[in-house]
């Protein structure tokens, strides 16, 4: 698999879901100006990272679809186990989207890690 990504942009969700299940990638590290471009819209037509290129050539977008498919091919990673009260699972599901734009307030970088 291949992971595309701004660094210190909200893909680094995806980037650590990929290293949490000791998955098989690559990590392509793209500036605002290449996602932006005529290139990588062939791969994302939303012009946005994160974008997870399979192996089998399909591509997802969006990093929550990104992380319940990460989950559910790496189960022995155990990042989809979800609480057993409804009410778990939903303050559980409302964290998921906002998770992976943790890193940035208001366009700056806070904890990202520079190595991501
Ligand atoms: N809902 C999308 C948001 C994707 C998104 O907006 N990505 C930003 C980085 S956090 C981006 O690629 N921006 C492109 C730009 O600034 O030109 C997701 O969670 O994947």
């Amino acid at each position: 698999m291949i992971l595309y990504l701004m660094p210190g942009a909200c893909p680094l969700a995806s980037h650590i879901a990929l290293a949490w299940a000791d998955a098989d990638y690559t990590v392509h590290r793209l500036s605002r100006e290449t996602v932006r471009g005529k290139a990588y819209r062939q791969i994302n037509p939303k012009a946005v990272v994160p974008a997870l290129f399979l192996d089998d050539g399909n591509v997802l977008t969006e990093s929550l679809a990104i992380l319940e498919y990460l989950a559910e091919k790496y189960p022995k990673a155990r990042m989809g186990v979800q609480p057993d009260d409804v009410e778990g699972r939903s303050i559980s599901t409302r964290r998921s989207p906002s998770s992976s734009a943790t890193c940035i307030w208001r366009g700056r970088r806070s904890w990202c890690p520079s190595a991501m």
